[in-house]
């Protein structure tokens, strides 16, 4: 069809849209996607220029349809436990429902993570009185395993706070680790049966390189910043994630959703504007990267939009890097 999404291109033009979760549903692409503001308030490594306030669902029937944008799926007025700044989502099947995952400031203006149902994978989506207990920081990814498990990952540093929580409990004075010392992983939890909660206290993620050594703080090229994304191919985990100042999504691999996890490589090479963070689909027999950028905006990096490629591995299982631009 002509309007189908090309790769590459902004899947919608009418909202800025950024942070891409996709997934399957009922034979069709859904994403859930950040809703950016179009203001012009300033800019700051706290993200204050971040304030999304809702958020918008679209859907696919494959490759060849045109995107749907279903209308608002959530509002901020509606969660009474978040003051402001609705950002990266993520959704979940299980239950015969819809789970939407998503972070936001909350009174106190710590960020938390936040769940709401629906019936539809669309929404409208009902969020639950409070923020799940024991939860802190951003950027949640769930998956669903094939033994029906459910596995939380989350976090982000500097805006979304992850060096506050090394001691356990939240430190505004707190600040990562020294460049030398292991950098912070991502943290995960298996979640409750209905989805609801954290079974157990959040771990962190090991990330080391092929020696089995921990990649220290100060390697800006393959640390964790944000972003954390975890799919499953030939039976092993992959584990996806941005590194921040570098503006790269890097990825590695564990035989176990826990970790520890081996440093492999570069997916994506750096996008238009500061911040990038993506989502891995299999869709029919292909693999797909959602992603964003801030070429809708001409770089803007608070106006973005969100854009799919083509994801291929090599016959080691190794992700072929992808340069968005070429
Ligand atoms: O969209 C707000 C934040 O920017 C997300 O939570 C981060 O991953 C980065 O994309």
């Amino acid at each position: 069809m002509s309007n189908a999404p090309k790769p590459n291109q902004p899947l919608v033009t009418h909202i800025y849209t950024a942070d891409p979760s996709a997934h399957v549903f009922e034979g069709k692409i859904y994403i859930y996607p950040s809703h950016d503001l179009d203001h012009d308030g300033p800019s700051n490594d706290n993200g204050d220029q971040y304030a999304m306030e809702d958020y918008h669902v679209l859907s696919m029937d494959g490759f060849d349809s045109p995107v749907v944008e279903h209308g608002e799926a959530l509002h901020l007025k509606d969660i009474p436990w978040a003051s402001k700044q609705l950002w990266a989502p993520d959704a979940a099947h299980k239950n015969h429902t819809y789970y939407l995952f998503f972070p936001a400031r909350d009174l106190e203006g710590i960020f938390r993570i936040g769940v709401a149902t629906s019936q539809s994978p669309a929404g409208p989506f009902a969020p639950q009185e409070r923020y799940i207990e024991g939860s802190f920081s951003i950027d949640p990814a769930v998956l669903v395993d094939e033994d029906d498990q459910a596995y939380i990952f989350f976090g982000g540093l500097w805006g979304g706070q992850l060096e506050k929580w090394q001691t356990g409990e939240f430190d505004p004075a707190a600040t990562g680790p020294a460049p030398d010392e292991p950098a912070l992983g991502p943290r995960a939890a298996l979640l409750s049966d209905d989805m609801l909660s954290f079974k157990e206290k959040p771990q962190e993620i090991s990330i080391v390189d092929e020696t089995g050594h921990p990649i220290v703080a100060g390697d800006e090229e393959r640390r964790f910043f944000e972003g954390p994304w975890v799919h499953k191919y030939n039976g092993l985990y992959y584990l996806s994630y941005s590194t921040g100042t570098t503006h790269k999504l890097v990825y590695a691999v564990s035989p176990n959703a826990l970790g520890p996890y081996t440093f492999k490589g570069t997916i994506l090479t750096p996008v238009i504007g500061w911040t990038t963070h993506h989502s891995i689909v299999r869709f029919g027999d292909k693999w797909y990267l959602f992603y964003h950028d801030c070429s809708l905006s001409e770089g803007v990096n608070h106006k973005r939009c969100v854009k799919y490629t083509e994801l291929q591995y090599n016959e080691d299982g190794t992700i072929r890097t992808i340069d968005p631009y070429q």
